[in-house]
């Protein structure tokens, strides 16, 4: 078997092949939009939620070109995530993925539609039977069912009103672990259900740890996010560092300091792995996912 970063590598090279596909070619009309769109979602990140998802479609069998669909579609919403992050109306950050931010780089309005179309485009994915040949219609179902409510109001764009609604407020650990969990964790909790859906029969125990495998590793995700915040920098993070802290966000270092952050995260890493015991071989690479998502330094 490969080492991890072998394999990292190259599922963010399909991955990133599989987006190129997708994604309206820039000469076609609108072509301002078409052209933001493509900014956005290809050639920067690291590709987590792609990883998540082959890394639970390898423990279940799955094929990985139909993971490769799953992912695609993934990583869209969380680039339309970060487009709409970055606006003024929101985080107001100029710096994403080391490069201008889509609304600095074009402007407001193309980052809004870059939000929306990247956005439709990740559903459309899912449901478009011509790319999915070898979906059955109850596995398309499913994986829509579960990204739609990761990416909407009770998942990922309702933690994103909590955020906003407690800039300068104390919040306690609970309510910010309410937040992340949906703010975060919903769209990393679906990246990797949607590896393992893509898989020609479910294995109920297998989706059930890898359900808690991702729940646990997104907030620990989120614990080191808001450590690299406060202790790595500007060029390596490729966004603005210290954020947070400047806008008077609550975060996990602020709420528990940064001895006690560090100590949450890995607490959260063993119950990762812990979810995985039952398995062997077969979740080496969700294991080593694990890892990098605690060691990364960006
Ligand atoms: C606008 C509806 C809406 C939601 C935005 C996820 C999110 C909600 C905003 C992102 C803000 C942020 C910096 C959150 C911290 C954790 C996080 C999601 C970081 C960015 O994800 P990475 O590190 O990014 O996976 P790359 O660039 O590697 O893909």
């Amino acid at each position: 078997m490969t080492d991890f970063t072998t394999w990292a590598l190259d599922i963010q090279q399909r991955t990133e092949h599989a987006l190129e596909q997708l994604l309206p070619k820039a000469n076609i009309a609108p072509q301002r939009l078409h052209d933001a769109m493509r900014y956005a979602l290809l050639g920067g990140g690291k590709r987590v939620r792609a990883l998540l998802a082959h890394a639970a479609g390898s423990l279940c069998d799955a094929n990985a070109n139909k993971v490769d669909i799953a992912a695609s579609a993934v990583e869209m919403i969380h680039a339309y995530s970060l487009v709409h992050d970055d606006m003024p109306c929101m985080d107001d950050d100029d710096l994403r993925r080391g490069k201008p931010s889509c609304h600095k780089q074009y402007d407001d309005a193309t980052a809004l539609l870059v939000g929306d179309a990247l956005q439709t485009l990740a559903f459309q994915t899912l449901a478009t039977t011509e790319q999915n040949l070898d979906f059955t219609p109850e596995q398309q179902l499913k994986m829509l069912s579960t990204l739609t409510i990761a990416s909407g109001s009770r998942g990922m764009a309702g933690g994103q009103a909590i955020d906003l609604a407690s800039v300068g407020k104390e919040l306690t650990q609970l309510e910010l672990e309410y937040m992340h969990i949906h703010k975060t964790g919903a769209l990393i909790r679906a990246a990797a259900l949607l590896g393992a859906y893509c898989a020609n029969q479910e294995d109920k125990a297998k989706i059930a740890a890898i359900q808690q495998y991702a729940e646990a590793i997104g907030l620990a995700f989120q614990v080191v996010d808001d450590i690299l915040d406060t202790e790595a920098d500007t060029a390596t993070l490729g966004k603005t560092a210290g954020k947070d802290a400047d806008s008077n966000k609550p975060t996990y270092v602020t709420i528990l300091g940064i001895t006690r952050a560090k100590a949450l995260a890995n607490e959260l890493y063993e119950n990762a792995l812990a979810a995985l015991k039952p398995f062997g071989e077969e979740a080496l690479r969700l294991r080593q996912l694990a890892q990098f998502i605690m060691q990364r330094s960006f």
